[in-house]
């Protein structure tokens, strides 16, 4: 998409966050049962900019520590670890969803509650900050969906 669909794109969707080259979208989790205190969240992320990007960092009131976390595979076995940063070249676009690469939230105060949405905030290699909501989806929502479906 050239620059000009970009901005359109910015314009129709308030939910394309941008800071630092970077553009957020589409922040969002899963409600998990209250005795569970960690927790994932997915967005998709683009970097806009013309130089490479990273995401370094992230905090959220939400959960005591917040990770960048990877699927890897090993001897047939699927597990996640921490990853350093997300780094994305200029105009590359990264989907974050189940099974692949996620941001993991620990230590969850309080149940995240299916319908609400919480801050996070995502630190760049520039030192950019980018203050993002995302929404907790109940069981069987799909990300996005009550947008597309939402006639203008
Ligand atoms: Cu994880």
């Amino acid at each position: 998409m050239n620059k000009a669909g970009l901005l359109a794109l910015g314009l129709l969707l308030p939910a394309v966050l941008q800071a630092g080259g970077l553009q957020v979208e589409n922040a969002w989790s899963r409600a998990m049962p209250p005795n569970i205190n960690t927790g994932a969240v997915y967005l998709r992320l683009c970097n806009a900019g013309a130089l490479p990007r990273a995401v370094i960092r992230m905090t959220t009131p939400v959960a005591a520590r917040a990770e960048l976390h990877q699927h890897v595979e090993r001897a047939g076995v699927l597990s996640m670890q921490e990853v350093a940063e997300l780094r994305l070249e200029p105009g590359e676009c990264r989907q974050l969803r189940p099974g692949g690469d996620h941001l993991m939230l620990f230590g969850i105060g309080r149940p995240l509650q299916a319908g609400g949405s919480y801050p996070l905030t995502l630190e760049l290699d520039d030192g950019t900050l980018l203050h993002l909501d995302f929404r907790v989806l109940g069981p069987g929502q799909r990300p996005g969906s009550n947008r597309q479906s939402e006639p203008d």
